[in-house]
């Protein structure tokens, strides 16, 4: 969100400033598979079948794609839900998020 020097001032003196938001990026690697990450998109990003496709094919071409942006804690959790499934898995699926 852009804020001028002003509204930071004033946000801060109400104490009103909206909680921080996280990138959720998944990162390419040689070895899971197409359909994992397509499953992932979907059940853990609730992305549809074409976003997933989409998403997975971007990061597939140029290193990583972001999947959401999410409030600090809900961003950490589905990088530990993605890390926990690909390890099930036994697929070297990399998962991390920058702040927004
Ligand atoms: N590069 C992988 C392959 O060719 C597919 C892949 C896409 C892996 C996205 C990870 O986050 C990823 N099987």
């Amino acid at each position: 969100m852009h804020q001028t020097k002003e509204s930071v001032i004033e946000a801060q003196k109400l104490d009103v400033q909206e909680p921080s938001r996280y990138k959720v990026v998944l990162l390419n690697d040689d070895y899971t598979t197409m359909d994992f990450v397509i499953m992932v998109l979907m059940v853990i990003f609730h992305r549809t079948l074409d976003e997933a496709q989409n998403i997975m094919i971007s990061v597939h071409k140029s290193g990583k794609a972001v999947c959401g942006i999410y409030a600090f804690e809900v961003a950490e959790t589905k990088v530990a839900q993605v890390k926990s499934l690909a390890g099930q898995h036994k697929f070297p699926l990399r998962c991390a998020m920058e702040k927004e």
